[in-house]
């Protein structure tokens, strides 16, 4: 842990854990780094302290300093790691940036509640053929942490992901919405069950968790991306189609499948899919530093 979220964490002062895959997979060289620099600033802005998380030589780092998130954004052969990842790239001695669901894993394990990501994994298109489920799904099934995001991955089958988190046991709110946002979109086309509505309402549902001594799972605060930031829906809809398509014909398969469909629809919008992801998850941030600020106020 760094030392400044550990001090932070002893005295309950406001963290936030922020995701690094996002940053070597999800977003292209050099604007992650810039993106990752700006991702901790917003966190900072809402009066709380940024843990970005990754394995660097097989060590897992809660908090990274300025030349590690340096290697994080611009390291050649940098891993991807999901959660049943981390003891082999541990053992290696290898780096890697962690998703969702390492994140989550590493982030509660250091004691750390909330948790700021764009969209989460989830169901993919053509499961039945496949069987390409995220792993996030079933980590966020068995660890107490509250993750704020943009709803799932329009990539994704949406429908049945949302099912899967229900069979999982996995709370779901909307924030200031009944809808399930959509990642790019601000509206899956969805409804969800719970709404809140302030930073407060999330704090008293985390705490209600705990109180029920409820399974250990997590709560999901799906927040939209502002109506003007959205990707627009019919050009979403166009691209999302031929990157379905493209990623078949190729036989991109396993972790691959997630990178590809966003890179893709990066270059076939013009940049504008970018701009729309990174929207949602400045929002999320934003909002997450304010849950957490709620949480130890709480
Ligand atoms: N959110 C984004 N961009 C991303 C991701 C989330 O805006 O790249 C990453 C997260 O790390 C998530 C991962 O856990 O995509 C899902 O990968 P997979 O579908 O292979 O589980
Ligand atoms: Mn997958």
């Amino acid at each position: 842990m760094s030392d400044e979220v550990q001090a932070a964490l002893a005295r309950r002062r406001p963290v936030v854990a922020l995701e690094s895959t996002i940053i070597a997979h999800g977003l292209p060289r050099p604007r992650n780094l810039r993106v990752a620099h700006e991702l901790e600033q917003a966190v900072r802005d809402e009066g709380a302290v940024p843990a970005t998380i990754a394995v660097l030589d097989g060590r897992p780092h809660i908090g990274l300093d300025k030349d590690q998130l340096e290697r994080v954004a611009g390291e050649d052969g940098i891993r991807k790691l999901g959660h049943r990842d981390l003891p082999l790239a541990v053992a290696a001695g290898a780096s890697g940036a962690t998703t969702v669901s390492a994140t989550a894993l590493l982030a509660a394990r250091a004691g750390l509640r909330v948790f700021a990501t764009g969209g989460l994994g989830g169901v993919h298109r053509e499961w039945t053929l496949t069987q390409d489920e995220s792993a996030d799904l079933g980590l966020l099934a068995r660890t107490r942490i509250t993750v704020v995001c943009a709803g799932v991955k329009s990539i994704l089958d949406v429908a049945a992901t949302l099912q899967r988190l229900e069979t999982l046991g996995v709370a779901v709110a909307g924030y200031g919405t009944s809808r399930f946002p959509g990642f790019y979109l601000t509206d899956s086309g969805h409804d969800v069950d719970w709404t809140l509505r302030t930073p407060d309402e999330v704090a008293a549902v985390m705490r209600a968790q705990d109180a029920l001594a409820a399974p250990e799972s997590a709560l999901v605060v799906a927040h939209p991306v502002p109506e003007a930031e959205q990707l627009e829906p019919a050009l979403h809809a166009r691209v999302l189609d031929e990157a379905l398509r493209e990623c078949a014909a190729r036989g991109v398969q396993g972790q691959a499948v997630t990178p590809f469909l966003l890179d893709h629809l990066m270059r076939h919008t013009e940049g504008a899919s970018l701009e729309a992801n990174l929207a949602a998850v400045r929002g999320n941030v934003r909002l997450a530093g304010r849950i957490a600020s709620a949480w130890t106020r709480a």
